[in-house]
């Protein structure tokens, strides 16, 4: 089409791709090496522990443990470790409450993969060799298809124990799935849809559950089974506030129920958290029930004490190149030539390991038309964001060089066309359709759609015709403020499009972002995407609209689905040969073709991709090395904290804050 409004724009070219900054070793293990269910002549713990059982304060281990323990390998790293040490945190958010069935933030930074334990885990699929990488065993112990593939029985660890004592069973399982996933009033991090349209979940026993499928063998639905989807918390503490079981009880009672405060809090984990000190300190003790032991029976984790620090992101990085904190995610790329040079000096305390390019920085469109659309303006806005050609236009404004550049110099960044990441063992170039940088042609381009400055102050004014005819082009951007990088974006983003006559409005904020996502209240989100592009596979509700509540930029409501875009149809066509598709291959295949579409369509407006290293303190062993900032877990999960440990004359360096006791005993 000779007038078609984007003819004049610069057409697609190849994407710029990195030179990779990952180097070394990488470790490998094979997926039945890695952990195994095996009971074992003995088992131990620390020397304390058993005075503490002595003193009839604990039961002793072998009534701590299930009978059959998850036995997992050390000798892949370090080997065998000691008791004692601690491993100190610092997180930039704060917890809201250990709810977390119900939505609650427990402060990131590895709190909640500490805390939340799940049907399955995913975090070290990273280091599986050979042909066996798919999600290992952990509150589900194993599992089978029927004949026929629609449904899938899930084996629970038997005879495991809350870090209460009580017992864990598939009641805290069916809790989860019935009165918090399904419950649509329950702010829960996943849908019942999200594993399938039609999907239930059954007890079969005290000890199992079984999933029943729409389709046959959706083998990709056990990647979603992990965190942070799929994690029950405690049904015995938590049922009884739920206003189903609770004539006083209101959702909102529900859901904030669990205040940070009421320490210790119970789950599954390693460590629990025991104290909690406002904008200071939360601390977390070793958890006498994990399930978990080494080879030699040693019950896991070798760490008495977690410390989290509560402070800002920016400081966490600073405080872990200073040596006053321990482990950081070098994920703030103003900061990194910084760090590198702390790095040069010979005392520095740090290893730091480099991972992919797996961090990105992305646009999102609100494309919902039946989500928080309140007024004229909001339903102009959002037709305007469905409008394909203006999202090609708008993709072409940012000069990605130049935002990359102006975090950081150097080798670090590149431009990024939003979608799946390059560097992943799916990703290759030709999967990128990437629309370079045209503020000509975008801004020639928006006055063929009728958007030009009638006014003459530098802002396009909508065309005529519309609820908001020659009104400035105002669109607000939505963002955190919690990390340096998101707010510098934001305002390089203002000057560029600014350039093409757009108007960003910033709509900072500083607490959580997700419950403004949710609520559709927003325009356009600028943000950090972490959760679904490094290993797309976990998160598949979030590729195209299954079901209402995702993905976050197309939401529907629980009684109004999505209006779907032409190309949403394609794309939900391929999540579902995804889910079903048992050969790992042919699903990366899937998700090329599946990103040649969304890039295509401007799924997302892409900026930039980044790598990122893993900063952790010397005085560990058993950190895995390659272990990746972000693959199928960030760094903190990817890691298995619960192997790491400190030679014992190390551990004097940094004391115990809470030494020789457990959640709930002193
Ligand atoms: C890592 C991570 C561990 C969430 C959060 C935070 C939230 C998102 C994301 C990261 C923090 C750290 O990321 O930045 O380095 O420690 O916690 O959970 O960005 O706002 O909603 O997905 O994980
Ligand atoms: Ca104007």
């Amino acid at each position: 089409r000779a007038d078609d409004v984007t003819s004049g724009l610069k057409p697609a070219e190849p994407v710029p791709v990195g030179k990779s900054l990952q180097k070394g070793d990488r470790t490998q293990i094979e997926y039945d090496k890695l952990m195994q269910w095996k009971a074992l002549p003995s088992y131990s713990e620390p020397a304390w522990v058993t005075d503490l059982v002595t003193a009839g304060k604990l039961p002793p281990i072998k009534d701590r443990l299930p009978p059959v323990p998850l036995v997992v390998d050390t000798a892949s790293v370090e080997g065998t470790g000691v008791y004692g040490g601690v491993l100190r945190h610092v997180s930039g958010a704060r917890p809201q409450g250990w709810n977390w069935m119900a939505g609650n933030v427990m402060a990131w930074g590895g709190v909640e993969e500490i805390v939340d334990q799940c049907l399955v885990r995913v975090g070290p699929i990273w280091m599986l060799k050979g042909e066996k990488s798919e999600p290992l065993p952990q509150l589900a112990k194993s599992w089978e298809w029927s004949a026929d593939g629609h449904a899938l029985t899930m084996h629970l660890i038997e005879g495991a124990k809350w870090s209460d004592g009580q017992p864990f069973s598939a009641d805290d399982v069916m809790f989860m799935w019935d009165d918090n996933i399904s419950d649509p009033k329950v702010p829960a991090w996943g849908r019942p849809d999200a594993f399938g349209v039609g999907t239930t979940l059954e007890k079969v026993d005290d000890n199992t559950v079984r999933w029943h499928f729409k389709d046959a063998f959706p083998a990709a639905t056990l990647y979603q089974m992990g965190y942070q989807k799929l994690c029950p918390g405690p049904a015995h503490i938590l049922k009884p506030l739920h206003p189903k079981y609770n004539k006083d009880a209101t959702y909102d009672s529900y859901i904030n129920a669990l205040k940070p405060e009421k320490t210790p809090w119970v789950s599954m984990g390693p460590w629990t958290v025991t104290d909690y000190k406002p904008d200071q300190i939360m601390v977390m003790r070793r958890n006498p029930y994990f399930y978990e032991v080494d080879e030699k029976g040693n019950q896991l984790p070798y760490l008495d004490e977690i410390q989290y620090k509560l402070s800002t992101w920016e400081d966490r990085t600073i405080q872990t190149v200073a040596g006053s904190a321990d482990y950081a995610n070098m994920e703030d790329p103003s900061i990194y030539l910084e760090s590198l040079k702390q790095a040069q000096k010979p005392d520095f305390p740090n290893k730091i390991i480099w991972g992919a390019r797996a961090l990105d920085w992305k646009i999102d469109l609100n494309l919902s038309d039946v989500c928080g659309v309140n007024s004229d303006r909001d339903k102009a806005m959002r037709e305007l964001n469905r409008n394909v050609d203006f999202r090609r236009i708008m993709t072409q404004v940012v000069d990605r060089e130049a935002l990359g550049q102006s975090l950081v110099r150097g080798p670090f960044i590149t431009p990024y066309a939003g979608g799946m990441h390059q560097e992943t063992d799916f990703g290759k170039p030709e999967m990128v359709v990437y629309y370079p940088y045209d503020i000509e042609g975008a801004k020639a381009a928006l006055a063929k759609m009728g958007f030009k400055d009638t006014d003459g102050d530098g802002i396009v004014n909508w065309p005529a015709g519309g609820p908001l005819a020659g009104k400035n082009l105002d669109i607000n951007l939505l963002y955190t403020t919690l990390y340096t990088t998101d707010q510098n974006i934001a305002q390089s983003l203002v000057t560029m499009f600014r350039e093409a006559g757009v108007n960003l409005v910033l709509q900072p904020n500083s607490a959580e972002v997700l419950p403004v996502v949710q609520s559709c209240g927003w325009d356009w989100w600028l943000h950090r995407d972490d959760k679904t592009f490094q290993a797309p596979v976990l998160n598949l509700e979030q590729l195209a609209p299954v079901a209402w509540g995702a993905p976050y930029r197309h939401l529907g409501t629980s009684t109004t689905p999505q209006n779907l875009l032409p190309f949403e149809k394609d794309l939900l066509a391929i999540v579902a040969k995804v889910r079903t598709e048992p050969d790992p291959a042919k699903r990366s295949e899937l998700f090329r073709e599946y990103n040649k579409i969304s890039t295509e369509n401007i799924y997302s407006i892409g900026l930039i991709e980044v790598p990122g290293a893993i900063i952790v303190n010397k005085r560990f062993n058993n950190v895995p090395p390659g272990t990746p900032i972000l693959s199928y877990a960030w760094g903190e999960e990817g890691s298995m904290r619960e192997r790491f440990w400190v030679p014992t004359d190390l551990q004097g360096q940094v004391p115990e804050l809470a030494p020789k006791t457990l959640p709930g005993i002193n």
